[in-house]
């Protein structure tokens, strides 16, 4: 990694110096405005390994691009880049990501770098809510300890609270306790936990449930990585119609949830909840799962309390969480819908 330093009188023209002399592939590291009208200063780094690609190499065009006939993409950067770049080097966003939703934001015709984000978040990651009343069961799966069965507890209360007549049906008795917990919330909203130890049980407890009101199906922990635990999973998913949710927690690096998220896809994850936004500041994870397998964001969990932090990822919301100073805002505060 290669470090440079460039001062300037406007951010604009520190940027085209360090295109100039770093190239395209620069990445801005940091940049400083003086508060005494001194110019400003930027931090830009660049992999040293990093070498052209030969004649013929060059990959197919990323269907991600914006399509034909939409504005072109102002090649020179702006001043909003410095502090997209900066806000996504905080939250560990992949450096080709980073500089492709920098880019597609310069087509945005706005300064302010939040706006510019939610428009290319529209544009470019599907947002796909849980229903209130879903018409098929939800089945939730996720890596271990990820947060399924809060958010099986969450989307319980949040139906009941609504008025609905719902269904919790667990299939974790793998793991010692792993009824109870989700039990003792059921219990709470007066109804019974269902238990389904085999595919064929979950298969006729669905159909025994009432036509009228939420499935919701919570799943033992999986690791992405053992195919034991694989095909159990694949068992109970192929049992009956389901949809699966995956339930993954922020705050991880974005390449390893990307890389079990891929896995969890192949099964037939339709979209994510993200859990514990809380409890971490770094949210990268929650940019590379929609971008690098095209996952739909769902909700985000933001509590460990069932009544309370559950709410739809929006484009606005979504650009909020990356440009927000975790020290100022309460997380909840970021998915209000007013600009
Ligand atoms: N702070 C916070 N904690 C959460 C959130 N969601 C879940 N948790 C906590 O994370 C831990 C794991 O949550 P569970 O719902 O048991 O996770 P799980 O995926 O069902 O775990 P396994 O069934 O063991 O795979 C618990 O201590 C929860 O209280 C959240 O949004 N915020
Ligand atoms: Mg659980």
């Amino acid at each position: 990694m290669r470090l440079r330093y460039y001062h300037a009188t406007t951010m604009a023209e520190a940027m085209q110096q360090v295109r100039r002399e770093m190239g395209a592939d620069a990445v801005i590291i940091a940049t400083h405005k003086s508060r005494r009208g001194r110019g400003v200063e930027i931090t830009a780094a660049i992999d040293e390994d990093r070498t052209p690609p030969a004649a013929g190499t060059l990959a197919p065009a990323d269907p991600r691009q914006p399509a034909l006939g939409t504005p072109p993409i102002p090649e020179l950067p702006d001043a909003a880049d410095g502090c997209l770049l900066q806000a996504f080097a905080y939250h560990g966003v992949p450096t080709a990501l980073r500089q492709r939703l920098t880019k597609l934001s310069r087509a945005v015709e706005t300064e302010a770098p939040l706006e510019r984000l939610a428009a290319v978040f529209q544009r470019q990651f599907r947002f796909a809510p849980l229903p209130l009343q879903p018409t098929i069961p939800i089945f939730l799966l996720g890596p271990p300890g990820a947060g399924k069965s809060i958010t099986a507890a969450k989307l319980a209360t949040r139906a009941v609270v609504a008025g609905h007549k719902i269904s919790v049906i667990t299939c974790d008795t793998v793991k010692a306790g792993g009824v109870d917990q989700l039990g003792a919330f059921i219990t709470l909203l007066d109804q019974t936990l269902i238990t389904a130890e085999t595919p064929e049980d979950l298969s006729e407890a669905v159909a025994r449930t009432s036509a009228d009101g939420p499935v919701i199906i919570d799943s033992p922990g999986t690791n992405p990585y053992d195919a034991v635990e694989r095909q159990d999973l694949e068992r109970f998913l192929n049992a009956c119609p389901v949809d699966p949710v995956l339930v993954m927690p922020a705050g991880t690096d974005s390449a390893e949830a990307a890389e079990a998220a891929s896995i969890f896809a192949k099964l037939g994850a339709s979209r994510f909840v993200a859990t514990r936004l809380d409890a971490a500041r770094r949210y990268g994870s929650l940019l590379s799962l929609p971008d690098e397998i095209g996952l739909p964001l769902a909700d985000a969990s933001m509590s460990p309390f069932v009544t309370r932090g559950f709410h739809s990822f929006s484009p606005l919301s979504l650009a909020r969480l990356i440009v927000r100073d975790p020290a100022r805002n309460p997380i909840e505060a970021e998915f209000r819908e007013d600009i």
